[in-house]
């Protein structure tokens, strides 16, 4: 930033004390902007370090993505390259943001010691710079126009949905997710693990709360304790590295499916079909929950993604169809791909 001061009283000098570059900065000012400049390095390295940290934290729970874990800070591990896009966007306007706080702040805290009634009894009369007003119109703009690539890219990316490899239609209900594998025509229903639907007759007075009886539920599903909340009965499973598209609608209210690991969150609203999609990079239970206020049981209808190998999810679907389409089902697919 080179800014050229027209206004030549003795006044007018101050101006230049802010730490922005001038023709008329002093020795003395030139030293105090590197020490900003290093003040800016030394934070920008720290959050970049937290960042690191951040990501070796929740590659702990590789297997498990979505849960929470001791310590965690930052993101969760991406599970797609959506979300891997995500954070470095977020890492990059952090650091901006973080660049432009500090500047600002260092500025104030100038014009505060500087520029107090004791220390400059006697203020500058002038008003106008051109070239700081210049400067200060011109260098938002810059940044503005460097934030809009990636942000842009990313946008689109995510709202243009490619080809499916896999349809699912996900239906949000008050509470629980109805899933429908198109392609298939089958559909289930996922429930909380802990919900009354999840346990027996007998059991239902212990719903919604870590009792023995969901307890032993989660146990016997195969998940652990702390993942109360957020495992499902039937989780949607998927094969890794292919191209899924969600298409997301409610049945009463407006809910939102969400999984922060593959960077997708779409609300469903009833009588529309939204559509998201992603391409899932690694095996793992990857865990979300509905992001859209529901009503009085939103937090006891979460989802639960199950990534496994093609040949898993080839023996998954034999068993699903047979356990889940109806008789004439599948007729019914036979003419609509005749159609
Ligand atoms: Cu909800």
């Amino acid at each position: 930033m080179v800014l050229q001061r027209k206004d030549t009283t003795g006044d007018s000098v101050v101006l230049y004390d802010l730490g922005l570059e001038g023709a008329n900065a002093r020795s003395g000012n030139r030293k105090k902007r590197m020490r900003v400049a290093k003040i800016l390095n030394t934070i920008s390295t720290a959050l970049i370090g937290l960042t690191i940290a951040g990501s070796a934290l929740a590659q702990d729970g590789l297997e498990r993505v979505g849960k929470p874990i001791a310590n965690g800070l930052n993101f969760q591990t991406a599970g797609t390259e959506l979300a891997s896009d995500l954070q470095w966007v977020d890492n990059f306007l952090l650091i901006i943001i973080t660049a432009i706080t500090i500047f600002v702040t260092v500025l104030l805290l100038i014009v505060i010691v500087r520029y107090n009634r004791r220390a400059n009894p006697k203020p500058a009369t002038f008003t106008h710079n051109s070239a700081l007003e210049i400067g200060w119109t011109l260098i938002p703009i810059i940044i503005l126009i460097a934030i809009i690539p990636p942000s842009l890219s990313l946008l689109f990316k995510q709202q243009e949905i490619p080809a499916a490899d896999i349809t699912i239609k996900a239906t949000g209900n008050q509470w629980y997710w109805t899933y429908n594998y198109v392609d298939d025509d089958f559909e289930f229903d996922s429930y909380m693990i802990g919900h009354p639907a999840t346990l027996s007759d007998a059991d239902a007075d212990q719903a919604f709360r870590k009792t023995p009886a969901v307890l032993a539920a989660l146990k016997e599903a195969g998940y652990n304790e702390d993942e109360f909340l957020l495992a499902t009965d039937n989780a949607v499973v998927i094969p890794v590295g292919k191209t899924i598209v969600v298409q997301v609608t409610g049945a009463d209210v407006i809910h939102s499916w969400a999984i922060p690991a593959f960077g997708v969150k779409q609300d469903g609203v009833p009588g529309r079909l939204a559509e998201l999609w992603f391409k899932a990079d690694k095996e793992g239970i990857y865990f979300g929950q509905c992001s859209e206020l529901c009503g009085k049981d939103h937090s006891y209808m979460p989802i639960t993604v199950m990534v496994v190998s093609e040949d898993d999810y080839d023996v998954w679907l034999e068993e699903a169809i047979s356990e889940y389409a109806d008789a004439g089902a599948p007729q019914a697919v036979q003419v609509a791909n005749a159609n």
